[in-house]
């Protein structure tokens, strides 16, 4: 296949994926199920799917062909950045555990929605943290978007109020909230994000319109855990899978997709505003197993 169907973004994509490939390639070189078995569950893909790509493996000629099918076929229920459209501001809600990449991915999107020719308006609701919304003000000026800007012990719920209202009022097309990190076991931490989502819903009905968590793609099986707390509390509609460049655990996300059902729609492939992609299944598995 021609290396511009899937796009500008499959080199990158593929260059990010590195370590990840050679983890998932090795599953090539071997028809031993017990090893096959290790090497699934080594790359954090999760009992049920390795009990099925073992499955579909079993007796096949072209494996390599077999296995991109069924990771495609695995990541691919309600795969990408298309969400539903809804009335004006959509107000994003970026969420996820200390560290995992937020303001990051939050800045990049910010860029994202801009080229797409969007009025994008940014709100620092990470209160905790000292600097946060300096940090994030930073990533508003590369993207070239407007700041709703916080400080440090202000009410989160309130920043976002005041942004929503402001993005409803003056007519963005899209509102990004930057959350703090928060340990998904600490039910006090929780509750505040609770509060944040409801406190959207006063501005405009149904808002939050997307919260997505931000999953690590290092920290391996539990990012499973961290996505079915983040899950219970809040109702995900989506990842986006950061650091995929530079770790061979990429396969983290399959256990996420196929036990909650929570979609990828984006993958952060680097530290800088431009490394992120619109998540595609498809191109994904290509990029995975393809020498
Ligand atoms: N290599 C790589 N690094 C990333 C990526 N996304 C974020 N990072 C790095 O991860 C670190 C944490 O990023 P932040 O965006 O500050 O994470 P955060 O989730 O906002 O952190 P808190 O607000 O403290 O919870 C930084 O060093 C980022 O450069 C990515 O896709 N690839
Ligand atoms: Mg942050």
């Amino acid at each position: 296949m021609s290396p511009g169907v899937f796009g500008r973004g499959f080199a990158r994509l593929k260059q990010a994926l590195s370590r990840t490939r050679n983890s998932f390639r090795r599953l090539l070189d071997t028809r031993d199920e017990s090893e096959l078995e290790e090497l699934l569950l080594a790359a954090d893909v999760g009992v049920a799917a390795t009990d099925r790509l073992v499955d579909r493996l079993r007796g096949a000629t072209d494996r390599r062909a077999v296995l991109e099918e069924e990771v495609a076929r695995l990541l691919e229920p309600g795969a990408g950045p298309v969400a539903a459209p809804v009335e004006p501001p959509r107000v994003v809600m970026v969420v996820g555990v200390n560290g995992s990449g937020k303001t990051t991915t939050v800045g990049k999107l910010c860029r994202l929605f801009r080229e797409q020719g969007q009025r994008v308006l940014v709100a620092a609701a990470d209160t905790y943290r000292d600097a946060a919304s300096d940090q994030l003000a930073v990533w508003a000026a590369r993207a070239g978007v407007e700041l709703v800007a916080s400080t440090q012990g202000q009410d989160a719920a309130a920043v976002a109020f005041d942004a929503l209202t402001r993005a409803k009022s003056q007519g963005f097309d899209i509102a990004l909230l930057d959350t703090a990190g928060r340990l998904h076991t600490r039910t006090d931490l929780m509750a505040e994000v609770a509060k944040i989502r409801r406190v959207c819903a006063r501005v405009k009905p149904g808002a939050p319109d997307d919260i997505w968590l931000v999953l690590d793609a290092t920290v391996g099986q539990n990012g499973l855990r961290q996505a079915r707390a983040f899950h219970d509390e809040l109702g995900l509609t989506g990842l986006v899978v950061a650091k995929l460049d530079g770790t061979a655990r990429g396969g983290v996300m399959i256990p996420v997709v196929q036990e909650l059902g929570v979609p990828v729609r984006y993958v952060g492939t680097g530290e800088r505003l431009e490394d992120i992609e619109p998540f595609d299944a498809r191109a994904f598995a290509r990029a995975l197993l393809e020498s």
